[in-house]
């Protein structure tokens, strides 16, 4: 994944045309698209190559189950096109290693969740976050999702894995996290998803985060 706009776009909309034409529209300020449930039950997992003409595509499945079941899920999220699978960090070690295997048999991509950005993430994973980043890092992840709407959690993540995984933050926008600030903290993309699919004009939403990203906090 290129990071030029440092921003991927959560494409949560359950209509396959609404989708494709944001997906093209937005495409010149977003360097990755994230597809989810929402999208995927509404329209099925061939989504994911048809969105793929735009963009790099990171399929959000938070997978969470034993490591056979992850191995299987996995597999078909890469066979339908994904170039990367996000999954829950807190099934363990050995869950986490079986994405990671199929992963590296498709030479693609896992994201660990090692904290959550709404206010319940804050109940349960969030004193185990840290101890998930670590986990991820030892395990050989590619990267981690942590909350645009901590920057401070982002910064104290950043800092236990140093440069050795890439950090994707939702939580911006919507959700109250501001772009330039959670970069400034250390993540290397942010996700945004409402501010630009539900925006009038998603391709000039998705400009001016692009354009506040690049100013940084103080610009
Ligand atoms: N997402 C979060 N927080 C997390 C992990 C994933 O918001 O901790 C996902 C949501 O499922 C959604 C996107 O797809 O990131 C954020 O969308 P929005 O709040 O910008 O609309």
């Amino acid at each position: 994944m290129e990071k030029k706009s440092c921003m991927i776009l959560a494409l949560d909309v359950s209509d396959r045309e609404e989708a494709l034409k944001i997906a093209e529209d937005v495409s010149e300020f977003v360097d990755a698209v994230k597809v989810g449930y929402p999208l995927v039950l509404a329209t099925g997992l061939g989504i994911i190559r048809e969105l793929s003409e735009f963009a790099p595509i990171i399929a959000d499945f938070k997978v969470a189950d034993i490591p056979n079941t992850n191995h299987l899920i996995c597999e078909q999220v890469f066979e339908a096109g994904a170039d990367a699978v996000i999954v829950q960090g807190f099934t363990g070690r050995d869950s986490l290693d079986a994405c990671i295997e199929v992963a590296s048999e498709y030479g693609k991509d896992v994201f660990v969740v090692s904290e959550m950005s709404h206010p319940g993430g804050a109940e349960f994973l969030q004193p185990v976050g840290e101890a998930i980043a670590r986990m991820a890092a030892q395990a050989g992840a590619f990267g981690l999702v942590a909350p645009a709407t901590r920057p401070e959690r982002v910064k104290a993540i950043r800092k236990i894995i140093g440069d050795k995984l890439t950090i994707i933050s939702p939580g911006v926008g919507a959700q109250g996290g501001k772009a330039s600030d959670v970069i400034a903290a250390g993540a290397d993309w942010v996700i945004v998803g409402r501010s630009i699919y539900r925006a009038d004009s998603p391709r000039k939403a998705a400009r001016e985060i692009a354009a506040e990203i690049e100013a940084g906090p103080n610009g």
